[in-house]
């Protein structure tokens, strides 16, 4: 039988999924709210990054008294003369600056600002950084907008006999909770991909399709360092590169720069800070970037519960800030130090006093000006093809993830003390009838591709066996928080309603809405629905789970980031294939937001 032919049944729900634009359009996206100048919390106070500068710049002129005075006393006469800043036993480079050097170092910077440009993006998607799991709002120690309005913090409140109480007074407005949605803050587009707030989506796409490309040119050069004498610039062999790398520090600051070898050694200043840029800070880079994904924390087991998802995102900000302050210093001294040389040994492998490298690099320069100008306007108007050529580079990979490990369950006391709150709720009068009631009268449809089409009431459902996890959820905005779910596993269901064979998908109708119109939705595949962590939770915390977190039931899929687990569900249909609902991206996000259908990283 063609499973296209088999009528939908639950066609007036399709019906009201809405078609998406392929580009980013102002007018249906989150208004912009801007954030403000970082700041990091000391205490119970908030400092303003920008006193940075002032700092900086009394410790290099501080810097520049010291150092002169030690450069001119005798002491430091002997130990330049024993530790002039290149190690005597540093063995020279006879090769010089080849041509696959020069490339993969042109090519290392192109990505390089595709990746800083586009994590920027995504930490605008939740400003904040903690070194907690739970992120609670006060808790963050980095921040560049507000905090997070007292008022508007979403609690759930005891009713004095054990239960949180199950609604809210009335639906709340979603102008009266600040969800995480609320927090994502507008950048210049300048400055991000593409600057636009809540552009979470072709911001991982860049983000992860860079990378990939960062990592292979990577690879390619630690073969080639080491299969040639090449390495021997970045790795010291001899302890005197401390020594050595301290001379070298004294003379910068005291404004004496030595001559230049850096055609057959760099000074041990440059051979440490490339050893731990090349050899220490990528790869913490590449970990601490896996760390934030369900699918890697997950296959941590516990040592995620030290190196939890917050405290990776922090590291992984350090490391950003490293990338960034040695992009500016190594391009720096580059010009103050041997301008001409330096860019003729980079950009044309000559070892001499020629124009050649210059010109290479004004070309270099202009590449690299006019994808940095060009990055932002592309994806706002491509958007959908940024999604389809990330799924091309990076979506088999993230597919994969799904089945690598298995979820951790934390215990009762890692449950979170707050759980930030995402999307907007039901508003039909259907659902407030419900919602009145008790959800007395609500009916579970399940339909499609499945031998046995059903309609199960609330107290059905709830006699089923019932399964309690606590577990960690991965919102694709940054946050992170752990709780603990009840519900009936999505295995109970197949088991009751039967896909038939050509059924390879679930589709989970909302009652809710989508910020940009028709109603939410997302599609898994079996393998995920068979998964012994899926359920249709009506309990958040030993609690009826509270109306904004989904009540009466919400999907949990623990392998997958926060988006796929739709709230409020209303229906579920067994599909062959997903192209003809919505935009045909597989979810509500997937098709609005650019977001991918499988994203366990
Ligand atoms: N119907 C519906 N379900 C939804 C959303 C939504 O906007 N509408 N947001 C998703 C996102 S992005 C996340 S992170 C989680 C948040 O769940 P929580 O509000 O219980 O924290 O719900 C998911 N389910
Ligand atoms: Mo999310």
């Amino acid at each position: 039988m063609n499973a296209q032919q088999i009528p939908p049944l639950l066609e007036p729900l399709r019906a009201r999924l809405t078609k998406a634009r392929d580009s980013i359009r102002a007018g249906s996206w989150l208004p912009p709210q801007w954030g403000e100048v970082p700041r990091v919390r000391v205490g119970a106070r908030w400092i303003n990054v920008l006193w940075i500068v002032p700092i900086v710049f009394v410790v290099l002129v501080l810097g520049i008294a010291v150092c002169e005075g030690l450069y001119a006393t005798p002491w430091f006469h002997g130990f330049l003369a024993l530790y002039p800043g290149i190690p005597k036993s540093a063995p020279a480079i006879e090769s010089g600056f080849p041509l696959w050097l020069r490339v993969e170092h042109f090519l290392n910077m192109l990505f390089m600002f595709f990746i800083l440009r586009s994590g920027i993006q995504i930490l605008a998607d939740h400003p904040r950084l903690y070194w907690n799991r739970d992120c609670t709002p006060e808790t963050d120690w980095f921040r560049f907008l507000h905090s997070v309005p007292k008022d508007r913090i979403w609690r759930s409140k005891d009713d004095g006999l054990g239960h949180t109480v199950r609604t809210l007074e009335v639906l709340v407005p979603a102008e009266k909770v600040w969800t995480s949605k609320s927090d994502s803050v507008t950048i210049p587009g300048w400055l991000g991909i593409p600057g636009i707030r809540h552009t979470v989506g072709p911001a991982r796409w860049w983000h992860f399709s860079v990378n990939e490309l960062w990592v292979l040119n990577g690879i390619a050069f630690y073969g080639m360092l080491f299969a040639t004498d090449q390495w021997h610039r970045l790795v010291p062999t001899t302890w005197m590169v401390f020594p050595n790398a301290l001379s070298m520090m004294i003379q910068y600051w005291s404004l004496h720069f030595p001559a230049d070898h850096s055609w057959t050694n760099y000074n041990a200043l440059q051979q440490l800070t490339y050893f731990f840029t090349v050899f220490i800070a990528a790869p913490l880079q590449i970990g601490t970037g896996l760390m934030q994904s369900p699918a890697i924390a997950n296959k941590l087991g516990w040592l995620g519960v030290p190196f939890n998802r917050q405290r990776a995102r922090t590291v992984h900000f350090f490391g950003l800030l490293w990338f960034v302050v040695f992009i500016l210093v190594h391009g720096t001294f580059v010009f103050i130090v041997a301008a001409r040389p330096s860019l003729n040994e980079m950009w044309a492998g000559v070892h001499n006093n020629s124009w050649e490298g210059l010109w290479i690099f004004a070309i270099a320069v202009a590449v690299l000006v006019a994808t940095w100008l060009l990055a932002t306007p592309f994806t706002v108007r491509s958007a959908r093809l940024i999604q389809n050529i990330g799924k091309i580079m990076v979506g088999r990979l993230k597919g994969a993830a799904e089945s690598w490990s298995p979820v951790i369950q934390y215990r009762e006391r890692d449950i979170s003390p707050h759980f930030w709150a995402n999307g907007t709720l039901p508003v039909s009068t259907e659902f407030r009838a419900l919602e009145k009631d008790g959800f007395v009268n609500y009916r579970l449809r399940i339909d499609g591709l499945v031998e046995h089409p059903r309609e199960l009431s609330y107290a059905e459902i709830k006699a089923m066996p019932k399964q309690e996890q606590i577990t960690e959820h991965f919102c694709i905005q940054g946050w992170s928080g752990v709780a603990k779910w009840g519900g009936v596993p999505m295995r109970h269901i197949l088991d009751i309603v039967r896909p038939t064979r050509e059924a390879r998908y679930a589709v989970f109708y909302s009652f809710a809405e989508g910020a940009d119109g028709g109603i939410y939705y997302d599609v898994h595949n079996l393998r995920n629905m068979r998964h012994s962590l899926t359920i249709l939770a009506y309990e958040m915390n030993g609690s009826p789970l509270p109306l904004i977190h989904g009540a009466p039931l919400r999907l949990r899929c623990e392998n997958e980031l926060g988006f796929k687990m739709v709230k409020w569900i209303q229906a579920i249909e067994f599909v062959h294939d997903y192209a003809q609902l919505g935009a045909g991206q597989g979810g509500y996000n997937e098709d609005h937001e650019f977001y991918g259908n499988r994203m366990s990283i």
